[in-house]
């Protein structure tokens, strides 16, 4: 899936800012015509969460209606027009000038809708239903009265426009899709292009690379609307982790003498691969440091708001760490776009967090994780960062896991073969899906939920369930959450629960067992962040602090104590 782009044959605008927003808490809007347009409407911002941002109805999920209105701002006869939603959780219905134009189901994945023959040049009407209403038939499902609101996971369910909102234009004729893979055969890079379009002929592709002093232009005539080109870089710059080497190709349509689309990317040339109990990177062994992290702050809830990316990036990078997992769904573009920038590794995860895969609804759930990773793989696949997809964050484990896993596992391979694919486990649970994984990721909380006060227990037992597991598996292990919710100024010595040495004693010796196992690739801390949740008796404040930053992004003892660990 193309990101809209500006060019002489492209063009977006984002309709980002205030728009009129009313809560519809006896679900009257559909009857009532709301798509038509609404009164008694109040102003709210977009994208973000709406929970946040008024003084009650915090805890409303939905439905809830969204209106804007907009001129045609473009008049382009061989153009198409199209509506983009970057994320809406959960449900969304779309009304353009009152006739409905498209649904989706998920929040934090990207939909479009082409608008083409319902777009009018003078006043449009866009109106949004949505629906953050928490079901057991979801993905993410709801979950028991033990919090409020019943989540089965542990995040906020935040509601809402959560990203921007475009309009853009492409060619009627011109690029569907691009997918870019690349392959190292000793200083050469090799760029595998594959090209969709449609229905175009006797027009012909031409690719530009340009980057580090290179320029390599081909072309190729289109025979077809799948087509595949390769370029060979001489002396390639290779993208890693120090050196997030970034080259710009751009694909140009031509027909006749005229260029009739255009789109450019950045490419990072990269291979990754599991062999034996290592993941290689440019074929070198890697080793992860880093986070699972949420998107979420204060008032936005979990609206994209740049600088705040801008800010988790530098902390990252300030404490050493060289990689985070999209704990437990898919992060924005933009995101991923500085994760290649600024070389940061991603494990890429889906919205498949708390499955139960229970009778009634496992048939449901699969569809929706089927959905989700082909939504995912077509909008992350050209992302150097992304170095493994995550197919969900500790499903429970039942003899229906096993098939539902595998499916899955079979379906991501063939829409990716170049990545290894993991399922992120939990503990005390059997592992009846770690055979559908290419890497084990395992959360653990000995000394946390089990063995409260223990650290040294903590870890012994750590120390041997990852022996055991790499005994029966011999698959590379990846520590993908562990930590202990502290209070920021909470001290205590010895170092107690909830203090800022407990957290310190206890990533630092768990940091301690992984070092010390050869098949452990990575360690990733719960959490990079304090952030909220629902709220329950576990929860102070409704929020989980087993961040080394506070939710406000200051650093917790711990967060040093990483930052010389994780430096060195
Ligand atoms: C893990 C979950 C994560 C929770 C964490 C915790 O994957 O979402 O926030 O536990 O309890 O089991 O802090």
């Amino acid at each position: 899936m193309l990101y809209p782009q500006r060019n002489k044959f492209r063009h977006y605008i984002d309709l980002s800012g205030f728009w009129d927003f009313r809560f519809d808490p006896d679900d009257k809007g559909v009857g009532e015509n709301w798509r038509t347009g609404f009164n008694n409407s109040c102003p709210i911002a977009v994208p973000a969460s709406w929970n946040d941002q008024f003084a009650d109805d915090r805890d409303f999920l939905g439905p809830a209606w969204y209106q804007i209105k907009f001129k045609k701002p473009w008049d382009r006869e061989n153009g198409k027009t199209l509506i983009r939603f970057g994320s809406v959780n959960y449900l969304s219905d779309v009304w353009l000038n009152g006739e409905l134009i498209g649904r989706h189901e998920g929040g934090h994945l990207p939909f479009e809708f082409d608008i083409s023959n319902k777009i009018v040049s003078e006043d449009n009407l866009l109106v949004v239903r949505v629906d953050g209403r928490l079901s057991d038939k979801h993905v993410p499902p709801s979950g028991t009265p033990m919090n409020y609101p019943q989540t089965n996971f542990d995040f906020y369910p935040f509601c809402g426009i959560h990203r921007p909102v475009l309009l853009h234009t492409i060619p009627k004729k011109g690029l569907r899709d691009i997918t870019v893979q690349t392959s190292i055969k000793d200083t050469t890079g090799i760029i595998d292009v594959t090209l969709e379009t449609n229905g175009l002929n006797e027009a012909y592709t031409t690719l530009t690379l340009k980057g580090f002093g290179t320029e390599i232009i081909d072309t190729s005539k289109i025979e077809n609307d799948i087509q595949k080109m390769a370029l060979e870089v001489n002396g390639a710059k290779f993208w890693n982790t120090e050196s997030p080497n970034l080259y710009d190709l751009t694909v140009d349509i031509v027909k006749g003498d005229f260029i009739i689309d255009s789109y450019s990317l950045k490419v990072g040339i990269r291979t990754i691969e599991v062999k034996d109990d290592k993941l290689l990177l440019n074929s070198k062994p890697i080793y992860l440091t880093g986070f699972g992290r949420h998107e979420d702050f204060p008032i936005t809830g979990r609206g994209y708001v740049p600088a705040l990316i801008i800010k988790d990036y530098s902390l990252m990078k300030w404490i050493g760490a060289n990689s985070f997992r999209t704990s437990h769904y898919p992060y924005s573009e933009q995101m991923m776009d500085l994760a290649d920038r600024l070389g940061f590794l991603v494990i890429d995860e889906i919205p498949a967090v708390g499955l139960t895969f229970g009778k009634n609804v496992i048939e449901r759930q699969l569809e929706l994780c089927h959905q989700y990773i082909e939504e995912l793989i077509k909008r992350d696949k050209n992302h150097p960062s992304v170095i493994m997809w995550s197919l969900a964050n500790e499903p429970h484990s039942s003899l229906k896991s096993k098939e539902f896993f595998k499916e899955l596992y079979n379906k991501t391979r063939a829409l990716d073969n170049t990545r290894p694919i993991t399922i992120v486990h939990m503990m005390a649970v059997k592992d009846k899906a770690f055979e559908f994984c290419d890497v084990l990721c395992i959360n653990r909380y000995y000394g946390w939920y089990m063995q409260p006060g223990k650290i040294d227990e903590a870890c012994e037992i750590l120390s041997k369930e990852m022996d055991k597991l790499y005994e029966k598996h011999r698959k590379p292990i990846i520590l993908s959450e562990f930590g202990a919710d502290t209070i920021p100024g909470w001290h205590s010595q010895p170092p107690e629960m909830f203090s800022e040495e407990y957290q310190t004693e206890f990533l630092r010796k768990y940091i301690g067992v992984c070092r010390s196992k050869p098949y452990v690739i990575g360690e990733h801390v719960w959490n990079l962040c304090d952030f909220k949740t629902s709220q329950g008796i576990m929860r102070m404040g409704s929020m989980n602090h087993k961040g080394v930053f506070t939710r406000d992004r200051r650093p917790k003892m711990a967060a040093h104590m990483l930052c010389k660990i994780w430096k060195k």
